[in-house]
């Protein structure tokens, strides 16, 4: 598809790749193509949105009126945080699908149909988006009802939902067929991580359908009223669920990428599974943290919601941010690549983007995005941190920062793997996920500072000092400077990304094979288990000496300590900031 690609196909329409040996199919390797490219595409434009979203706020530059600022900020939000987002954990579902059980994908037609579906409703979105004038107002993400938006806003995001649903479709046909085949064969992990996201996925999509498609009846005029609180409810089902789906799907990309690129092993399959089965029954719960500070819902609702149950997801993502670690420490020691505490991971390919951007994704999402979750997830703390520039700040540590560098990690290695080009850039390939990772991760942590310690609004073009009062705005003023430089230059480690997977595919050479990853691989073969995320049958012949836990795992363990610790003493202090938020006494 596209005459982009290299590769050419055996008569049955497979190939082997060279790099990961997986039997790719034509069938799904289109597919992949066409998501992965339609992602790319609206990174561009919620990219080119961002620039006046955050030269908006950063008030020296103040951009847009504010009439045009909640309208660029909801294009942002939906190109960026769901079309750039969901095009691309399709494309993820058929390479943890397809392209790993070396299958072709069942019922290639319903993925195009479901694409076709899916780009209308966004095309459709866009429009209402753009095109919306008072009564309407501009959605935003979150298009709280009764603030009226346009009708074609909720046919589109009807249209889209509905699309991404059928989508997954033809991946849950593949491993049926899979199963059918081979009921006692268990699925690679990279499968099952797949598979699981697919649940929580549609889980998520059919509670968005149930929200949407009343709202949109409302907004025709179907249905005469509809009530605030249950609109809220409801819309976080989606609104938190399309979160867990990036979640999952980062996850999975973690667990295929360190393998590939970085020689990471499965520490132990069990716990691995056992973390996806976690977060198939409690992730869910984390809904309710948006709801924390809502006066429609009860305080035993509260309390049930962030009770011991919500820790369940908690200790889920733990588990795989440190079984991923470990699996690449013991990968990599077996393979001769460790020594001393840290020696497996300095001598890892940090110059290859794949890797880098792969490895920074873990570390920033633990660090910045998952232990802010955490806190402001919980009753008491969520106080010091609700509707101010601080919720931005978190999930632009999670979603801007983590997963959409997992994302370009993976698509370095799509435009390597799936289209058979060369990166194009040389050292600017090698520098941007430092860029992008390292600015994001800055003007997250900045928006937090904005939020925690001066309590500055989200979704306000300006910062308004309150009239009458004598508190100011203004000694945040040095935050939102930091703020504003590394926004410029976050954006500009954006758009290298996309000029570099655009260049590849246009200009780039033929990618011939990775003379690393070959040895890696010589290495790997040296009496080993074979490859976890290939479809060969395993060959588990109970426990050799040589097994990834006979490794030693102490450099992921000290990196465990220091998490930890981090954890301990941030939420040490937000509990002391909230302590001082009110004066007692006259
Ligand atoms: C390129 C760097 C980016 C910059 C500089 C940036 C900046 C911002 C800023 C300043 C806000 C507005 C905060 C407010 O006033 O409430 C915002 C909102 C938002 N951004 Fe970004 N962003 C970037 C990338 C991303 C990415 C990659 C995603 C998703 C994957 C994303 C998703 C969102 C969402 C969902 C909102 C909230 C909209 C709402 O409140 O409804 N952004 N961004
Ligand atoms: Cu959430």
């Amino acid at each position: 598809m596209f005459g982009f690609s290299t590769y050419e196909y055996d008569d049955d329409g497979f190939r082997t790749c060279g790099v990961t040996s997986l039997r790719i199919h034509e069938s799904a390797e289109d597919m992949v193509k066409l998501y992965g490219l339609t992602a790319i595409v609206a990174l561009l434009v919620g990219g080119i949105f961002a620039i006046f979203v955050a030269l908006t706020r950063w008030e020296l530059v103040g951009l847009l009126s504010p009439s045009d600022f909640y309208r660029y900020l909801s294009v942002h939000a939906w190109y960026l945080l769901i079309f750039w987002m969901v095009f691309m954990e399709i494309a993820i579902l058929y390479v943890g699908g397809s392209f790993v059980l070396g299958r072709r994908l069942a019922l290639q037609w319903l993925s195009k149909v479901a694409y076709a579906v899916m780009v209308v409703g966004a095309l459709v979105i866009t429009y209402g988006t753009w095109t919306q004038e008072v009564p309407n107002q501009a959605p935003l993400l979150t298009s709280y009802a009764p603030l009226p938006s346009p009708a074609s806003f909720y046919l589109g995001v009807d249209l889209f939902l509905l699309g991404a649903l059928v989508a997954a479709v033809p991946f849950l046909a593949t491993v049926w067929r899979e199963k059918r085949e081979h009921p006692s064969k268990t699925l690679p992990l990279v499968t099952f991580g797949a598979f699981v996201t697919s649940i929580v996925a549609a889980e998520a999509i059919v509670g968005g359908l149930i929200t949407y498609v009343p709202t949109l009846f409302w907004r025709i005029g179907w249905i005469a009223h509809i009530d605030a609180a249950w609109y809220r409810q409801m819309y976080w089902i989606i609104g938190h669920g399309s979160q867990q789906i990036n979640l999952l799907a980062m996850i999975t990309v973690w667990y295929f990428m360190t393998h590939v690129v970085g020689g990471a092993e499965v520490a132990s399959e069990k716990v691995s599974r056992f973390a996806f089965v976690l977060y198939l029954f409690f992730i869910n719960m984390g809904a309710a943290h948006h709801l924390m500070s809502d006066p429609a819902v009860g305080l035993g609702w509260r309390l049930w919601n962030t009770s011991y149950a919500a820790y369940g997801a908690v200790v889920a993502s733990m588990i795989h941010a440190f079984a991923i670690p470990a699996g690449l420490e013991a990968g990599r020691r077996r393979k001769g690549k460790g020594g001393g505490l840290f020696g497996w991971l300095w001598s890892a390919p940090w110059k290859d983007p794949g890797f880098s951007a792969t490895i920074l994704s873990i570390i920033l999402f633990g660090f910045l995005g998952g232990i802010t979750g955490v806190m402001m997830g919980q009753m008491q703390l969520n106080m010091t941190w609700h509707n101010t520039l601080a919720v931005p700040g978190h999930f632009h540590a999670t979603v801007a920062t983590g997963t959409t560098l997992a994302f370009m990690g993976l698509g370095y290695y799509v435009i390597r793997l799936v289209f058979g080009r060369e990166w194009v850039g040389g050292v600017l390939a090698t520098v941007q996920p430092y860029i992008y990772g390292g600015a994001m991760g800055i003007v997250a942590l900045m928006m937090m500072y904005l939020g925690v310690l001066f309590g500055v609004p989200r979704r306000h073009p300006t910062v308004m000092n309150i009239p009458g009062t004598e508190f100011s705005f203004e000694p945040a003023a040095p935050f939102f400077a930091v703020f504003g430089v590394t926004a410029v230059l976050a954006i500009l480690g954006g758009a290298l990304f996309v000029a570099i997977a655009v260049g590849s595919l246009l200009v780039g050479g033929e990618f011939t094979g990775d003379a690393r990853i070959a040895a890696l691989r010589a290495a790997a073969d040296g009496g080993e288990r074979g490859a976890r995320t290939s479809s060969e049958p395993r060959s588990d012949g109970g426990e050799q000496a040589d097994t990834p836990h006979h490794q030693s795992m102490r450099g992921t363990f000290v990196f465990t300590l220091v998490f930890l610790a981090t954890f301990v003493v941030l939420w040490a202090l937000n509990w002391l900031l909230l302590s001082q938020v009110w004066q007692v006494g006259p």
